[in-house]
């Protein structure tokens, strides 16, 4: 009964988030979440409603337990105070009730962990359907691998643009954005089921795509997973989330969703000069926020 009301706030709280509009990119003075563009990442901002209203339901209980105490219990109130110290019944309560609460929340979010990790919804999808990327974390910049063990493999290195930078500057007139564009951004197909294989080669790093709720750490030696399947073609921005050393504000993450035939043409261009990972091609295409179309650089 309880649970179906508050599975109902849930979904009400849901449903206007994702209404807010479409932004792919954090906005100045934003205190919400980024709108979710996965499945996955809408059934994470649901539970994280449901999480929301148990923490506020238990947080007003114990300030009202807490008032009801100082009032009724103080010095003045309460003069002569009782002497007992155990409540079977009490000490039951307050023990079981919070194991179920914890059990609930675990039912709900062990399931959303795993999705995250493997479980592409639950569909069976044929391998070869699937896009793999490999991607490593350097101090400090991310690499992509594509076709990764296949005769078209290709490496993409992707720096972060530096405002009067003269190898990489920052040209706000194209749309880029700072401490979040790169020279080389990451591609992927649009509605594809994309699985990315996440390691690092000096230290721990994190990969993370905030509108796909999506986090994972970078380790040298083990090998992480996460998938995302992006039916809106845009540009989404994500960070390193693991404190890496000094430049570690400095690996923004940018993720070009593309139409799966203009994902073929620029995977054509970055093949065949992976140093320039594909930009001539990005740049010749329409961008949000662009006032001109700039130069590659
Ligand atoms: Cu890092």
């Amino acid at each position: 009964m309880l649970s179906r009301a508050w599975k109902h706030l849930a979904l009400s709280a849901a449903s206007l988030v994702a209404a807010g509009s479409a932004m792919a990119a954090p906005v100045d003075g934003g205190i919400d979440f980024q709108p979710p563009v996965t499945e996955t990442a809408k059934a994470v901002h649901a539970f994280h409603n449901e999480v929301l209203i148990i923490i506020a339901v238990i947080t007003a209980f114990v300030t009202a337990l807490l008032i009801w105490v100082m009032i009724r219990y103080n010095r003045k109130a309460n003069p002569v105070a009782k002497k007992f110290s155990h409540n079977t019944v009490v000490e039951i309560i307050w023990t079981v009730v919070p194991v179920l609460i914890l059990v609930w929340i675990a039912k709900g979010s062990f399931p959303l962990l795993y999705e995250q990790d493997v479980a592409f919804n639950g569909e069976k999808i044929p391998e070869e359907q699937v896009v793999d990327i490999k991607i490593y974390g350097n101090m400090w910049y991310w690499d992509y691998t594509y076709n990764q063990n296949t005769d078209k493999e290709f490496m993409v290195e992707s720096r972060m643009l530096r405002e009067g930078d003269a190898d990489r500057p920052l040209v706000p007139a194209r749309g880029d954005l700072k401490q979040l564009s790169t020279d080389h951004p990451m591609v992927a197909p649009a509605g594809r089921y994309v699985r990315l294989k996440i390691t690092a080669r000096d230290v721990i790093h994190a990969w993370a795509m905030p509108q796909f709720t999506l986090k994972v750490d970078a380790v040298p030696g083990r090998l992480n997973q996460l998938w995302f399947k992006v039916d809106q073609p845009g540009i989404y921005y994500g960070q390193c989330s693991e404190l890496c050393g000094k430049d570690h504000s400095n690996m923004p993450i940018e993720l070009w969703i593309l139409p799966q035939a203009q994902y073929d043409q620029w995977q054509a261009a970055a093949q065949a000069d992976p140093a320039k990972g594909g930009r001539e091609y990005l740049d010749s295409l329409p961008r949000p926020g662009a006032t001109q179309v700039a130069s590659a650089n």
